[in-house]
């Protein structure tokens, strides 16, 4: 069998079916996506792109961005999608690390980026929302039967960047084989079939939306209704044309304040949570309104999914079920190492096809995060119960996960740290009603200085994406610190832990 992840989605590809559904719009089959792709990536092999080259892409979701990914996998080159909330400064980043050949942006984006990816190396294409733009242009007099470069399990397949502790992002190499094992257990996991309908409401450049929604939903040979983004009312509206939804958990927060109820869920086969912790309490209100236990599951950009909760039997709230077949889990001591019984909490660590292949040009990052053994160590903290059953309880890396996404405080405390006025800053989350976790600075001042609340975000905004800049800014005289003079976020997070509640 072929290890390429484009051969597998051909093989399944139910040729005349729907693929991609435009709400209130176009309808493309995979015959009709499939040949795009082979248009499109016979523009980029046209534009010198070779097996192994990165392809940065910075799109609006639409059915075009997802075909250049498709695209991409036909050429043999590594899909690199980049957040669109991300600034020109964090851009700039991505591009000198990646050194892509190709960067495809909006374009509206064009110039500026022009000028950031000139400095690197790498040609700009466009694609617009819309699916028009100067890549579709090339590809229009292109010829469809592509011939797909021939690509092993461990060849590349895509680099997406995730924030890192030290504040600097790194690129998690996934390889075609990671991509399809993981997708091809999902499907068989959740039982998916070329009948289902997913609503794909998630952003398209991280894993929970490109891979989990995107390849499960492909190598079914089912269809997705595609939106641009998540609208409760919307979600709701499609419901009784849909069977699936995979989504954050604000997702399911949010639609519980909708007129969410059984009727509109009756043609509902599954609800997928991930990406960030889903409240007990969330599950057990949703159940409540709808019917459905929501069907939670464990991933990561490293390692794709890891766990599920089961299709039959009980789905628990407040666990991320069990390891996936082929996926080892286990528990270890963070001090010593050794493997911890059943109900003892410490490290979650990994193993298994779905494991990303390394940090992206960082040999010794990569190095650090596996166990000789090699076992991906998570830095999330759990434990497994006696049931097998996963149970996340905390994370030993200083992140805040807000709406699904990844904050590193080190790299919004940068940044703060740099404003003339601030002597030192801590980033930490705490709850927030909507997003999970709101992403909140505590300031210290340096004497004499009058620098405020608005004019520390407004020195933010060109800086880091919206979704990282804090909910709300702290002044404090100064910060707790232990005897190592290390900042007690933890006594932070207790004094500050209501600031967002409902009222
Ligand atoms: C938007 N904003 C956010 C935010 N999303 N702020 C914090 N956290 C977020 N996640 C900003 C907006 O820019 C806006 O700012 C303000 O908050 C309110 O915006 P909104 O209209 O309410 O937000 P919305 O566009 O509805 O987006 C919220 C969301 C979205 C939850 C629908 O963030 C989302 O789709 N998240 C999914 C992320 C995801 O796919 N993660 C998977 C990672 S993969 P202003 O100032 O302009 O008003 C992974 C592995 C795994 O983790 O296991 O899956
Ligand atoms: P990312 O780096 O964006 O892929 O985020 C991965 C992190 O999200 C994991 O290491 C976990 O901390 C968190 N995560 C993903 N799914 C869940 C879940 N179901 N429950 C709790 N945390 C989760």
């Amino acid at each position: 069998m072929s290890n390429h992840l484009f051969d597998a989605i051909r093989a399944a590809a139910p040729g005349n079916a729907p693929f991609i559904r435009i709400n209130g719009g176009r309808i493309w089959t995979y015959d009709e996506a499939l040949d795009l792709s082979g248009r499109i990536a016979s523009a980029i092999d046209a534009l010198g792109i070779r097996p192994g080259d990165r392809v940065a892409v910075q799109v609006e979701k639409s059915a075009q961005a997802l075909i250049l990914y498709l695209a991409c996998l036909r050429c043999g080159a590594v899909y690199l999608p980049l957040n669109t909330a991300y600034t020109l400064a964090e851009l700039d980043y991505f591009i000198g690390d990646a050194e892509p050949r190709l960067v495809v942006v909006s374009p509206a984006q064009r110039e500026a980026v022009a000028t950031i990816a000139k400095a690197h190396g790498a040609i700009v294409e466009t694609l617009d929302a819309d699916g028009t733009g100067s890549l579709l242009d090339l590809a229009r007099d292109e010829p469809l039967d592509f011939v797909d470069a021939s690509c092993s399990a461990d060849d590349l397949a895509a680099i997406l960047y995730t924030s890192g502790t030290t504040g600097r992002s790194k690129g998690a190499m996934l390889t075609h084989g990671n991509l399809l094992s993981n997708a091809t257990t999902l499907r068989d996991c959740w039982r998916v079939t070329s009948g289902d309908r997913l609503i794909h409401a998630l952003p398209i450049f991280h894993t929970h939306g490109l891979f989990v929604a995107t390849n499960v939903t492909l190598l079914a040979g089912a269809s997705m209704f595609l939106l641009s983004k998540f609208d409760a009312d919307e979600v709701v509206a499609l419901m009784p044309q849909a069977t699936m939804l995979m989504g954050v958990p604000t997702f399911y927060v949010r639609l519980l304040q909708s007129r969410l109820d059984r009727q509109a869920v009756a043609n509902m086969r599954l609800f997928v949570s991930g990406s960030a912790p889903l409240l007990a309490e969330t599950h057990v209100e949703f159940e409540k309104r709808t019917g459905h236990a929501i069907l939670e599951r464990y991933g990561m950009t490293e390692t794709n999914m890891n766990t599920s909760n089961p299709y039959d039997g009980a789905r628990i709230a407040g666990t991320v079920g069990l390891p996936l077949p082929g996926v080892t889990v286990r528990v270890t001591d963070p001090a010593t190492g050794a493997v911890l019984p059943p109900d003892e909490t410490g490290m979650i660590e990994i193993k298994g096809p779905n494991v990303f292949k390394g940090y992206w040009r960082m040999p010794e990052k990569t190095a650090a995060e596996f166990t000789s053994d090699g076992f991906f160590i998570s830095g999330d903290l759990g434990k497994i119960d006696t049931d097998g059953y996963v149970h996340i309880v905390g994370r030993s890396k200083d992140l805040v996960i807000s709406g699904g996404y990844n904050i590193y405080p080190k790299e919004v405390e940068g940044e703060i740290d740099q404003l003339d006025g601030v002597a030192e800053s801590a980033v930490i989350g705490v709850p927030h009603p909507d997003f999970g976790e709101g992403v909140t600075a505590i300031v210290v001042r340096k004497p004499n200085t009058a620098l405020d609340e608005g004019a520390i975000l407004h020195a933010l905004h060109d800086r880091l994406a919206r979704y990282k800049q804090p909910k709300r800014i702290i002044f404090a005289e100064d910060l707790p610190r232990n005897a190592m003079g290390k900042v007690q976020k933890n006594v932070l997070r207790q004094k500050y832990a209501d600031l967002y509640a409902k009222t």
